[in-house]
């Protein structure tokens, strides 16, 4: 039987199973990051780390949604899957730098999406307590809070977030970085493109941006921009989904000042 598209119903038992299994995962997570001694770090490639939580936190994840939902496909960035019509795209821990050196700054990312079309979004950090979630046409929240993006208006106001990886040259970074100050903007790098999209969401940050990002790390955060009215670039345009592309959110207010002085297009990607 050909899959058929999920109807809202069918949107709101996914969107509750994901909250669910987000928090189950989060208590697994507080408790691996708590136990320092047991920690084995090991990495993927330069400065890609990886820990035995990852893969744990993504057997668990996967795991539960594939009882749950049977007819979807998984994707995971540790044990990988395809990219269906109907398919969970999921981080385990993103962040994982920071979950190994005892950073508290970490999540796991919970996507769901229909047709290439990001409909649910859930990012929790399990040491903070902070629980971001978002349904297609329902709305973003923080704990229960509505979440809304910022109203900066001014680049030389705003502070921001720039995403690293080796991914990319680091003379392509260093020149987005010197643009971006010399537009005036502060930044920082929290090392969860997860959390940097999420906060923007929410409004404590005012644009993230990353020359190249994995869909696994920021699909759930679209779902919340375009729920809480910020602007995102194309990501998914051409194969962003499997492979990747720059990332560009930013409150409405600076979107354009952004982009210019990023150089990520807001339409083509490199
Ligand atoms: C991380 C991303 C982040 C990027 C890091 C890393 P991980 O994901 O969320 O945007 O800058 O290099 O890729 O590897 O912690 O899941």
């Amino acid at each position: 039987m050909g899959r058929t598209m999920t109807d809202s119903s069918g949107l709101a038992r996914r969107h509750l199973a994901a909250a669910a299994i987000a928090r189950q995962a989060g208590d697994l997570m507080r408790r691996l990051f708590l136990d320092r001694d047991a920690i084995q770090l090991s990495f993927k490639g330069p400065q890609d780390y990886l820990t035995q939580a990852d893969a744990a936190v993504e057997r668990l994840v996967r795991g539960r949604l594939e009882e749950a939902f049977p007819e979807d496909q998984f994707y995971g960035e540790e044990t990988g899957g395809a990219f269906g019509q109907s398919v969970w795209v999921v981080d385990p821990i993103d962040g994982t730098a920071n979950f190994a050196r005892a950073i508290p700054h970490f999540c796991v990312s919970i996507a769901y999406a229909q047709a290439h079309v990001p409909m649910i979004g859930v990012i929790y950090n399990p040491i903070t307590e902070e629980f971001f979630e978002a349904r297609r046409g329902h709305g973003a929240h923080l704990n229960g809070r509505r979440m809304k993006c910022s109203d900066v208006s001014d680049l030389k106001r705003a502070q921001v977030e720039l995403g690293w990886s080796p991914r990319r040259p680091a003379a392509a970074y260093v020149a987005m970085m010197k643009r971006v100050l010399d537009a005036g903007a502060s930044f920082r790098r929290g090392g969860s493109g997860a959390l940097g999209v999420a906060y923007v969401a929410d409004g404590r940050s005012d644009a993230y941006a990353e020359l190249h990002i994995n869909s696994w790390d920021c699909l759930a955060g679209l779902v919340m921009i375009e729920e809480t009215g910020g602007f995102a670039n194309d990501f998914l345009a051409g194969d962003g989904m499997a492979k990747g592309n720059p990332l560009l959110v930013a409150a409405p207010g600076i979107a354009e000042a952004f982009v210019a002085a990023t150089g990520i297009d807001a339409k083509v990607n490199a």
